[in-house]
């Protein structure tokens, strides 16, 4: 496993080709590799725990899609569950059973939730949901936590997280918002720091009854793993209660990953209204909302709050995410990936023992995130002091070494049911390597 640099041509002829067709030749920008440099590798296919690039070069995959994979890649029910819903069309704007049998399985998974829209991505997910907390409520503002990040809607990219973040400019006091949101639309959104229960307090004192939303990652991936503290959870609640504003939990990350009903069951959560994505698409574009009836009962057809979508409840994304939701439902991995992930935390942590290095790792199940800070990272402020050029070594001393790891500081690493001894082996060979 010696550092060999691998042969990277072709991601690199193919890297030079998508930039003069393709903004940053990605498109997403956390997968340009800005953050760590160099060129990112050109994936050509994937299966199990393993990516192999455009140069044949294998790689132990720590995104897996930045969170779908949760079963591993090209998941042989899945597969095939695809291949039958191929035979029957591809799309056909109306509704079909795939929608209603997926619906009652996110439902069955979270039976505090009601009724449940599908739509094509997390951001459609918290974008209906923010409109609709809006509608539900006739006010305009909305809290979200510094750092956090809930897909690229307009009100959301105000201090966000992951790929924002990932692009630098993030201090200990602002993230960084994006260029093209009106000042009107940036006004609408105030922004509190996650765990931070005074600054939570403070805006409800000041605006309460003007706030329609508050939207929360349950633990946070996007500014690297932050883990809620009990008590934020419980101010998150307290405070959207005692104004009549809307909870909504940002589930696109968590859900499905932390538990069978995701961080609502792993922390005893009651939102109003909860977002999913990744998972439930099973690796094609699903994203999802839903919470009680009474607010539900509000989105079009049934009420005035508009949201529609051409390939929402795709009847081929329905059947990948059915059948990652049965699998998962049948053969729960979850105590698999705690298992997998405490050893890789206690393996990579007796390295950084050993050499010295100031980090800390935050985990949650199989989210987890190696800072190179000295701990604890509990807030925003505190991840943002990380030595992003130690991550960038750390990173690129991995990937030599047959390990892809989130080309973010701020980014979650992810893990598989796919993952085992054979991987956590070589992580940890090439962390010792990479850490040196
Ligand atoms: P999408 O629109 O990317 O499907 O979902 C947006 C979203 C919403 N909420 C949470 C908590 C999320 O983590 C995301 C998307 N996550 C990022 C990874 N940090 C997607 C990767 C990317 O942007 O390329």
């Amino acid at each position: 496993m010696k550092g060999i640099r691998p042969n990277t041509w072709h991601s690199e002829e193919l890297f030079a080709r998508a930039q003069s067709v393709i903004p940053g030749g990605v498109n997403s920008p956390v997968r340009a590799f800005k953050a760590v440099g160099g060129t990112p590798r050109f994936i050509a296919r994937a299966g199990g725990s393993r990516l192999w690039d455009a140069d044949g070069n294998e790689l132990i995959d720590y995104i897996g899609s930045w969170g779908p994979m949760i079963l591993g890649h090209s998941h042989p029910r899945v597969q095939q569950a695809i291949r039958t819903a191929l035979e029957e069309g591809l799309s056909y704007g109306a509704p079909t059973e795939r929608e209603l049998e997926l619906a009652e399985l996110v439902l069955k998974a979270y039976p505090a939730c009601d009724l449940v829209r599908f739509v094509s991505s997390g951001t459609e997910a918290t974008m209906s949901a923010l409109r609709l907390a809006r509608g539900y409520t006739g006010r305009d503002l909305i809290v979200k936590f510094r750092g956090n990040y809930h897909g690229h809607a307009d009100s959301l990219l105000v201090q966000a997280g992951s790929g924002l973040l990932s692009a630098g400019g993030g201090t200990a006091k602002t993230a960084p918002s994006s260029a093209g949101v009106p000042q009107a639309f940036a006004e609408l959104t105030l922004v509190a720091d996650y765990n931070d229960v005074a600054s939570l307090e403070a805006l409800f004192s000041q605006r309460g009854p003007d706030i329609a939303a508050v939207i929360f990652e349950p633990v946070v991936g996007n500014a690297g793993v932050l883990v809620p503290t009990a008590a934020f959870l419980m101010a998150l609640r307290d405070l959207t209660r005692q104004h009549g504003a809307v909870l909504i939990a940002d589930e696109v990350m968590t859900g499905f990953r932390l538990a069978p009903g995701g961080g609502v069951e792993l922390l005893g959560l009651e939102p109003d209204l909860v977002c999913w994505g990744k998972i439930i698409g099973g690796g094609l574009p699903v994203g999802a909302y839903g919470g009680k009836a009474e607010i539900m009962g509000y989105i079009a057809p049934l009420g005035p709050v508009y949201q529609a979508g051409t390939l929402s409840g795709n009847p081929i994304a329905m059947a990948a995410g059915i059948e990652t939701l049965r699998l998962l439902a049948e053969n729960p991995p979850y105590a698999k990936l705690e298992a997998y992930g405490k050893a890789l935390q206690e393996g990579l942590e007796d390295i950084l023992r050993a050499t010295g290095i100031p980090a800390t790792i935050n985990r949650v199940g199989s989210m987890i995130t190696l800072f190179f800070c000295p701990g604890p990272v509990a807030t925003y402020a505190q991840a943002v002091e990380a030595d992003t050029e130690a991550f960038k070594r750390f990173f690129h001393g991995l990937l030599e070494r047959g390990v892809y790891w989130p080309p973010s500081q701020f980014e979650a690493a992810f893990f598989s049911a796919a993952h085992g001894q054979a991987e956590l082996e070589v992580t940890l060979q090439g962390a010792r390597a990479a850490l040196q």
